[in-house]
């Protein structure tokens, strides 16, 4: 089994995840920003054209972030970033779905259309005009999200999971590209510091992230 990976916070996120469990694969990384994620052979193994993608044994493969992330949890339990009981992995799943529809999807929609778009225009269909509104949604959501992280260590209370990665490696990059984190959300940058503080954090930033302009 090996991790096919790039520069970016997505990918970040599953090695992210898998320094947490102490899961160690082989890397094979691909040149995301010369586009080899957007054509034959990678794009016949994930026809989304996204990078990361689990390449298994037997061949198969598996995409996106957060199925990875599950699959991995199947594999190694401990410890449980998904959760260990039907109630800690709804409550998982049910943050996960909030942070990806209501922040981070529309954060990284911003950044492809504006910061991005020398890089996407050719990829995706982009809406430079919709960029400043897509800013403005991801900024609802994490307006909304704030006091609900007050007293609380993690997205979750107490338990760290794979929705804390998901907005964490999504954040951290996008004020490195335009979306600076809110001073008057103090719930959450108080969150954000706690993450990134994590051993796994810092293990995971490219060591030429200075150099690149993006906390990738
Ligand atoms: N929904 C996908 C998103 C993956 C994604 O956006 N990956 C980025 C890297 S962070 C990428 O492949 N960007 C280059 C491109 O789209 O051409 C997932 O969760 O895996």
């Amino acid at each position: 089994m090996k991790l096919l990976n790039s520069l970016g916070p997505n990918p970040r996120m599953v090695r992210m995840f898998m320094a947490e469990k102490g899961i160690s694969l082989p890397l094979v990384d691909l040149d995301l920003l010369g586009g080899e994620n957007r054509r034959p052979p990678y794009t016949d193994k994930n026809p989304s054209g996204q990078i990361p993608s689990l390449e298994l044994d037997d061949g198969k493969v598996i995409a996106e972030t957060v199925a990875i992330c599950e699959y991995l949890e199947e594999l190694h339990p401990q410890p449980p970033l998904v959760g260990s009981t039907p109630e800690q992995r709804a409550e998982t799943r049910m943050w996960t779905r909030r942070i990806e529809l209501n922040i981070t999807e529309y954060m990284y929609a911003g950044f492809r259309f504006a910061e991005g778009l020398g890089l996407f225009e050719n990829r995706i269909r982009c809406l430079p005009d919709a960029a400043a509104g897509m800013k403005t949604k991801a900024h609802d959501g994490q307006e909304w999200l704030d006091p609900m992280l007050a007293g609380k260590q993690f997205i979750c209370g107490d338990r760290l999971t794979v929705a804390d990665l998901v907005l964490y490696c999504c954040v951290d990059f996008c004020a490195s590209v335009g979306q600076p984190i809110d001073p008057a959300l103090k719930n959450f940058n108080a969150w954000y510091q706690r993450m990134d503080a994590r051993p796994s954090a810092q293990q995971t930033l490219a060591t030429n992230w200075k150099e690149l302009g993006m906390r990738v």
